[in-house]
């Protein structure tokens, strides 16, 4: 049996994933509302396919609970949040999902930790975890996930994955249990490697971003296009670079590479730069919207809507946001009214000046910034009518009233 104790955003997917291919799971969360929610048979966050899935799972005896089982496969995917002055992890909650799994687990347990961490966090946390409690029967694995949100569902049976281990034979044994649904390639190595690659991954993203963002900047004061530029540039077959926009939002690409540069300060400096570049990108939105709103002559920022709060299209989380970051720093730097928020995916109220519809949101605005592109916009400028519309993310097509980056 594997017990999958916490049912996020990543090991809600996972657990469900192996029940409806035949494994015998208990979800475990300490979150008793999220646990009764799903006992009541409703999913907790919006992805394509997570209710199919959820309901193949319930069919084959998945069940959730707050108590962690005994059980011969723990797989913890706690939320592993960074400490935002110095930059480093805080293993907090994967600290004390191990010391309560140590508390249950019957000899010869299997502990695979999933939750993004930095290189060493195991040696530095877990371990001394299982050597304290006096557990060297228990057998160590990390195997990052790598699913994307808005594709988790097939990104979670078609991606290739990491599982690295102390011992092969149990990296082999991990290696098998995921094999149940995933049908990418398996790579098993050992631990530290595991850490590092997944945080080299979204530091890679995290840095090409940056590289785009840098040359939108450049191309607006060269007055050049620089989606056309990032076309064909990326015709090279070598070349393949990101795309610019509002900023990096979400709970990874903006986060995890502050790892290596909160580990190592002195020698990450271009993965520093390259994330401070993208952390100005909703200052720079907004110096957009300035200019867009100076030229049409709107001098109240009541007529000014924000359109998106997700970090982005058609996800339901907010996390890191850029939208978030541009309000504080219109906060921070403008005064004279304040700009109206709308994002369909959001049902909660998650900011001031939040409307819940279309037509509440466009009455009276003369300006619209779309900063997520969500399929209920993309594409469709007149939706907005005649309005300005600043465009960081280049879904409104060429209009003269379409402000792009
Ligand atoms: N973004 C851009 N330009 C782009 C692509 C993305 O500005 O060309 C922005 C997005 O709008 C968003 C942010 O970057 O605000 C991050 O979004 P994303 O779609 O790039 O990535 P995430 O955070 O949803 O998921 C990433 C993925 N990592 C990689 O692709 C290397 C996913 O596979 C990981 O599982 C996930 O992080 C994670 O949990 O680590």
């Amino acid at each position: 049996m594997v017990n999958v104790i916490g049912l996020g955003y990543i090991g809600l997917p996972t657990a469900l994933m192996m029940a409806s291919h035949g494994v015998e799971v208990v979800g475990t969360d300490y979150n008793e509302g999220l646990v009764a929610t799903l006992n009541a048979g409703r999913i907790t966050f919006k992805e394509e396919g997570l209710d199919d899935l959820f309901e193949a799972a319930v069919a084959s005896g998945i069940t959730f609970t707050t108590e962690y089982q005994a059980c011969d496969t723990y797989i913890v995917s706690v939320p592993t949040p960074y400490d935002k002055v110095d930059k480093k992890i805080d293993p907090r909650y994967v600290v004390e999902a191990v010391r309560t799994v140590l508390g249950v687990a019957p000899e010869g347990a299997t502990l695979v930790i999933e939750s993004t961490i930095s290189p060493n966090t195991i040696d530095r946390f877990v371990r001394p975890l299982l050597e304290g409690a006096g557990r060297a029967d228990v057998g160590l694995v990390h195997a990052p996930e790598r699913i994307i949100p808005g594709n988790m569902v097939y990104e979670l049976v078609h991606n290739n994955r990491t599982i690295g281990a102390d011992d092969p034979a149990v990296g082999e044994r991990v290696a098998a249990l995921y094999a149940s649904f995933c049908e990418g390639e398996i790579s098993v190595t050992d631990i530290r490697t595991a850490e590092m690659t997944k945080v080299v991954e979204n530091t890679f993203r995290a840095v090409n971003i940056a590289f785009a963002n840098e040359l939108a900047k450049v191309c607006r004061i060269g007055g050049m296009d620089v989606y056309e530029v990032i076309r064909i540039a990326n015709k090279h077959p070598r070349v393949n670079i990101l795309q610019p926009g509002p900023g990096v939002g979400g709970h990874c690409i903006p986060v995890d590479p502050w790892f290596l540069v909160g580990d190592y300060p002195e020698t990450a400096n271009f993965i520093r730069l390259a994330l401070q570049t993208n952390a100005s990108m909703p200052e720079y939105v907004l110096r957009r919207a300035h200019e867009a709103m100076a030229e049409r002559g709107i001098a109240d920022l009541a007529r000014v809507g924000v359109y998106g709060l997700t970090y982005k299209e058609d996800v339901d989380d907010v996390r890191e946001s850029p939208t978030l970051q541009l309000l504080e720093a219109q906060a921070e730097h403008l005064s004279g009214g304040a700009m109206r928020v709308y994002d369909p995916w959001v049902e909660a109220d998650v900011v001031p000046n939040q409307v819940h519809s279309m037509g509440e949101f466009l009455d009276g605005l003369e300006m619209v910034i779309v900063m997520v592109g969500h399929s209920q916009v993309k594409g469709r400028p007149e939706l907005f009518g005649d309005r300005a519309i600043v465009d960081p993310r280049n879904v409104m097509g060429d209009g003269e009233n379409v402000y792009k980056l």
